[in-house]
């Protein structure tokens, strides 16, 4: 089967660097997304993400005739889904959060009208283990004149796979050739033929397993982070308890040959590391319990960097007694999720800096290199340069390690190190 036109249906931050690589490597590509701006912008030849290198190859396919953008799925020879997988609201404080499956069920709906024999259908976005099971019944419901793969041994008219994407904000291009796929088919066709297709530009190894495993595949991945880094974060929380230095601890410990221990920070932001494991959690509840207690280690972190922050304001202020809170200038180093990135989006260290915002009475500096202005909701921090936090404030406050801070050395009373650069 060569597949000539491929549709991928959400154009984010995965969906479309993906459909730009179809294009680069000479496929028909049909970008589909539910968002006017997103298709009218990718169509002018621009990108809506930031994503380095993406927007040159974006462009040339585009000049190129290669890759258009459309808000209606059309016939395709296959069809990657790559749309969100968000959690239902929550109902009760503490409850267990929920994935809420509509975009894919969308998805399903929007692209069944267009489909034809032969053709193949991926699921790349990342979902709970019999998601894909679950598309392929909504396919099938609404299609009842094809056949969908539900047997190893059943030749069906359509082919159905999931195959999880597994790349890294700021080195998608890169990634996605390099990376190793995991090609989880309904059946053995449907990953024989899933692997063909992301053998167009996929120099790692295509891997075939079946649906269910590659789904808990890219959730593992995810949710053994996040294990990690609460491991990291207790460590730290019992260090500070304990008065000793967590990051020379772990340089220690990491010498020994089987031992690497990740960074503790001010909590696992993102969206995907901080996500991914509560769908285990919500289809396991009783046997994901280490995977659940990570969740909660690593979301009490912000708070209790807030409360050091708190302890530090009452010490200052008994230092120097002439002043009051309102006299007091924090600094919070780094808004961003992680180092050297711009993306505030779910964020340890912004979701702290706003709260240090709102119940301080004094300035709330933010100091982050890689971004000229901060949105209107976040009036309240002001963006200012490193030099000057360095100079004006009382008390700083390290989240990010980001390139600019590393080099930074000062002498200053009130410090508070969440990424040990400064401390
Ligand atoms: N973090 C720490 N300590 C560490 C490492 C990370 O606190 O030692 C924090 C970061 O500061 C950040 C959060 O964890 O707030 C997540 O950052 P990350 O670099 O671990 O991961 P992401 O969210 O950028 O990308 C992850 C990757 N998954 C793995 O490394 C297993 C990526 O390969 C996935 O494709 C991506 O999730 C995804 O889309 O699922």
């Amino acid at each position: 089967m060569a597949f000539e036109i491929i549709s991928v249906i959400g154009l984010g931050y995965i969906g479309l660097p993906t459909a730009a690589m179809f294009a680069a490597y000479g496929k028909q590509v049909i970008g589909v997304d539910v968002n006017q701006d997103t298709v009218d912008t990718i169509n002018r030849g621009k990108i809506h993400i930031v994503e380095p290198e993406l927007d040159a190859i974006v462009q040339k396919a585009v000049n190129d005739g290669k890759l258009k953008a459309v808000l209606k799925p059309e016939s395709a020879d296959a069809f990657l889904i790559a749309v969100p997988t968000p959690f239902l609201p929550i109902e009760n404080e503490g409850d267990i959060p929920q994935p809420d499956l509509k975009y894919i069920q969308a998805a399903a709906k929007a692209i069944a009208p267009v489909l034809k024999e032969g053709d193949l259908v991926i699921l790349e976005s990342t979902s709970p283990v019999g998601a894909t099971e679950q598309m392929a019944e909504w396919l099938a419901a609404a299609r009842a004149d094809l056949t969908f793969p539900k047997t190893e041994d059943e030749n069906s008219d359509i082919r159905i796979a999931h195959c999880p994407e597994r790349v890294l904000p700021g080195h998608v291009v890169r990634e996605l050739v390099e990376n190793d796929r995991v090609i989880g088919g309904l059946t053995a066709k449907c990953s024989q033929q899933s692997v063909e297709l992301y053998k167009t530009f996929v120099q790692g190894d295509c891997v075939i397993t079946n649906a269910r495993t590659a789904e808990m595949a890219k959730l593992t991945e995810n949710s053994c982070r996040d294990v990690q880094i609460a491991f990291a974060n207790e460590l730290s929380i019992i260090c500070d308890e304990l008065d000793i230095n967590v990051w020379e601890l772990i340089s220690l410990a990491n010498r020994h040959p089987r031992i690497n221990i990740l960074q503790p920070g001010p909590g696992v932001g993102g969206h995907c590391i901080a996500v991914d494991p509560w769908f285990i959690v919500s289809k396991t509840p009783e046997q994901a319990q280490l995977i659940h207690m990570a969740r909660k280690v690593n979301d009490a972190k912000p708070q209790w960097v807030i409360d050091k922050v708190k302890i530090a304001i009452a010490d200052f202020l008994q230092a120097n007694p002439d002043k009051t809170a309102k006299d007091v200038t924090i600094a919070c180093y780094g808004l961003a999720f992680k180092p050297d990135i711009d993306d505030l989006r779910e964020s340890p260290a912004l979701q702290i800096a706003q709260s240090i915002a709102k119940l301080h009475s004094g300035r709330t500096f933010g100091v982050e290199p890689n971004i000229k202005s901060l949105p209107k909701y976040l009036e309240n921090i002001e963006l200012v340069g490193i030099d000057i936090a360095i100079e004006e404030a009382d008390i700083h406050l390290m989240l990010v390690g980001h390139k600019e801070f590393k080099g930074k050395h000062f002498n200053a009373e009130f410090i508070i190190d969440t990424k040990g650069i400064w401390g």
